[in-house]
């Protein structure tokens, strides 16, 4: 079968690129990206022939009927777990594992895993429009109640999930797609957080190194800091530094 073909926005600002890409590589599927540039017309013919909302991500395979087309990355997310992996994306556990998969304390954290990430998905707008994902640079931003609602509500939501754990595991011990839904939360805080004096909790910092450390997310980060482009809509609050170089 041909490769799957995810198509991506700018790795510095497109957050939900990241889940897409990070969740593929995490699960070892095989696939092509393609990258395009946010915002911009020579976007409009990729996204045109493959992305029915006009947005990224998307991902495409096969040809004429038997193309398959799945946008919206908790569609891609369930798609991937359905057709491409062993592993059970909800839990870090192998599909072929039959005793855990019908364990009651994996029913739980699926359940839980599932419910933080539709939460992600639909919600938590705080975050999601004061701290847009820009990984190059470090700013302070003046975080509205709503926000630090949101940045108190993400910190409990890892708490409960890491109370007890092993440093430097994931949220659910395996790394599973809630890491994945909560990446770009991290690298938000990661711009964010100190310059704007914000306290984070020790957990939330060593489950952010966690993620930081994560050698998917150390590509993207690496990526993401060769790209030169400002997209202006994507950038808030004052700019203290930037890595990387970037176009006039
Ligand atoms: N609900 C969608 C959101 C996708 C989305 O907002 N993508 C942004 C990039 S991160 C985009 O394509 N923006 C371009 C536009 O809105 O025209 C998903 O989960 O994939």
């Amino acid at each position: 079968m041909q490769k799957p073909l995810l198509t991506i926005g700018n790795k510095n600002y497109s957050s939900w690129s990241l889940r897409a890409w990070l969740l593929l590589k995490a699960f070892d599927v095989d696939f092509d990206e393609q990258l395009i540039e946010l915002f911009h017309p020579s976007a409009r013919p990729t996204l045109a022939a493959n992305s029915p909302t006009g947005m990224v991500p998307v991902l495409v395979y096969g040809e004429g009927d038997e193309k398959v087309t799945v946008w919206d990355t908790v569609a891609i997310a369930m798609h991937i777990n359905e057709y491409f992996t062993e592993i059970n994306i909800w839990t870090g556990i192998s599909k072929s594992d039959t005793k855990a998969q019908t364990d009651s304390q994996n029913r739980i954290n699926s359940a839980y895993c599932q419910s933080i990430i539709a939460e992600m998905h639909s919600g938590l707008m705080g975050i999601r429009s004061e701290m847009p994902m820009n990984i190059r640079a470090t700013a302070k931003i003046q975080p509205s109640s709503a926000c630090l609602a949101d940045i108190a509500r993400v910190e409990n939501i890892f708490a409960d999930c890491l109370k007890g754990r092993a440093e430097g595991s994931f949220l659910f011990g395996e790394f599973t797609a809630a890491d994945v839904f909560f990446a770009p939360v991290i690298l938000r805080l990661n711009t964010y957080a100190r310059a704007s004096n914000l306290t984070l909790q020790p957990i939330t910092k060593q489950y952010c190194q966690t993620l930081l450390n994560h050698p998917h997310v150390q590509a993207w980060q690496k990526a993401a800091l060769e790209e030169t482009r400002i997209i202006k809509e994507d950038e808030a609050g004052t700019i203290l530094s930037v890595a990387g170089i970037l176009a006039d």
